[in-house]
């Protein structure tokens, strides 16, 4: 293992075992500068004053014809429902169930209780005025162990929640895959074991001809790359391993699965469109040296080409390797023909941008810019901008979609019962204009979710982030619009700023 990379595991442990404090600080682990954008941090939600951009007030910022307003969820961050009609144990029940493992030993046993209250929330997004909704399907809901014949009771909450997306001519956009793994599987070995990409084809298989005709975008596995380093570097999400040599064969093998399900879906016959969801961080270098600019340049394979090499050009980027070493556990499992799976042809690519990351020479990185209530989060709309247009430029015109984008508040109801998100405004508000501006410049960007349509289960930070646009009162299971809320239905009636 070269420096960079025992560098990068150490910082990236020591950053979990601070998580939790400086989730609730803001300022855990900062440097001298970071501390001065983190205290300007706590403002980002501390609703700054509203102000409208000229492009608001004149009414400028107009979208394209049908842009495709939406936002997003995941089925175990939402569902609840836990034990019921057959649903099989995840890696995110155990993960949660484990003390210590999440704030205050959150679970996602009820969350937003969204299993029971699907048809007031299909009512809650046609209010908001969605014209596209990113959720997830829950493998141990359709396969409690992960394989053998799909259970009729979990295709048909997905069929009665597509049916009430249709009602009110919201497009469905669903993900195959988000880190529910089945405990089954995980027990077999998990995204180590070749054999669970296998069975995720045959998972998805079931679905598209279960759900195929109501479903026109697909998604395969969200975000990959957080399961590597969240799963297996960091350990703070389930499974929760520290080992770096099972990472990397874990991202070879979650890449195969989604090769293999675009096939399985080509196979099926069913007509919907399929792409992957990747997180992707602009890299920067922190400073002028050369050093610095050489670690961006691995770190932004790491981050980055790691995923959209294998996909778009059918080849893993070679200074990843070569930092890995010829004998690890990853190039090692690559059989003959595995890239030209992975490499599939795709029919559009769903970004996820949150932050952007800035390198030293020394392969360490620094905080710029404020940070949102997620320590790890710096709110630089350009970042999207930046991101957006270098994947065009490189990976050439395929449609690109954002599935997620947005940050986490300290939201409460005021003595009048309303919700002020107005930081949230000014987040979204900077990263639509530069959404526009990516599009004036030719980037295919088609749709936008935000990140989140309802608060939820914030994985190892349990229910303590609020990162929806409409407010989860858990006790009662109340929904109440934030600010936001109200100000994105206006948005999406004017498709546009
Ligand atoms: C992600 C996830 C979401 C998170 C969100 C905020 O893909 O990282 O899809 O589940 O909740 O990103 O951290």
């Amino acid at each position: 293992m070269s420096l960079l990379t025992r560098r990068r595991l150490l910082r990236r442990a020591a950053l979990s075992a601070t998580a939790a404090g400086a989730a609730r600080t803001g300022l855990a682990g900062a440097t001298a500068a970071g501390l001065a954008a983190s205290a300007s941090a706590l403002g980002a939600c501390d609703s700054p004053p509203e102000r409208e951009s000229d492009a608001e007030r004149n009414g400028t910022l107009r979208f394209p014809p049908g842009f495709g307003w939406g936002a997003a969820t995941s089925a175990y961050q939402i569902e609840g429902a836990a034990k019921e009609d057959g649903r099989g144990e995840s890696v995110w029940d155990t993960f949660s169930r484990t003390p210590g493992r999440t704030a205050n030993g959150d679970t996602g046993d009820v969350a937003a209780d969204h299993y029971h209250r699907y048809a007031q929330d299909l009512d809650l997004m046609r209010e908001l005025g969605l014209r596209s909704y990113r959720f997830s399907i829950s493998w141990p809901r359709i396969q409690a162990d992960g394989s053998g014949r799909p259970n009729q009771r979990g295709l048909d909450f997905y069929r009665r929640l597509l049916d009430g997306l249709h009602e009110r001519e919201i497009a469905p956009m669903a993900t195959l895959f988000h880190w529910d793994l089945p405990q089954a599987l995980q027990d077999d070995g998990g995204w180590e074991n070749r054999d669970t990409a296998e069975r995720f084809a045959d998972y998805a298989d079931a679905v598209f001809r279960a759900l195929g005709e109501q479903v026109p975008v697909w998604l395969t596995i969200n975000e990959p790359k957080t399961v590597v380093q969240n799963g297996y570097l960091t350990g703070h999400h389930a499974p929760g391993h520290q080992d770096e040599a099972a990472a990397y064969l874990v991202a070879h093998h979650l890449q195969l699965a989604h090769g293999l399900a675009v096939q399985a879906l080509r196979a099926s016959g069913v007509p919907g469109r399929i792409g992957p969801a990747l997180n992707l961080h602009p890299c920067y270098p922190a400073d002028d040296s050369t050093e610095a600019a050489a670690a961006t340049t691995l770190y932004d394979g790491y981050e980055n080409r790691l995923y959209l090499d294998s996909i778009f050009k059918g080849a893993y980027p070679r200074d990843v390797l070569a930092d890995l070493g010829p004998d690890s556990r990853m190039a090692r499992a690559v059989r003959d023909g595995d890239l030209k799976i992975i490499s599939s042809p795709v029919d559009l690519l769903a970004v996820q941008y949150y932050t952007p990351l800035y390198v030293t020479g020394s392969g360490d990185t620094v905080r710029r810019w404020p940070t949102s209530q997620a320590d790890w989060q710096q709110i630089y709309p350009q970042g999207m901008y930046d991101i957006l247009t270098r994947v065009t430029r490189d990976y050439g015109r395929v449609p690109i979609t954002i599935t997620e984008n947005g940050l986490p508040c300290p939201d409460a109801p005021g003595p009048d019962g309303t919700v002020d998100d107005a930081g949230r405004v000014t987040f979204l508000r900077d990263h639509f204009t530069v959404a526009h501006k990516a599009i004036t410049d030719g980037v295919p960007l088609e749709s936008y979710h935000v990140w989140s349509l309802l608060d939820n289960f914030e994985w190892n930070e349990g229910y303590e982030q609020r990162w929806g646009l409409i407010y989860v009162d858990y006790p009662t299971q109340r929904r109440i619009f934030k600010r936001s809320a109200h100000w994105y239905r206006d948005v999406i009636r004017r498709n546009g700023l």
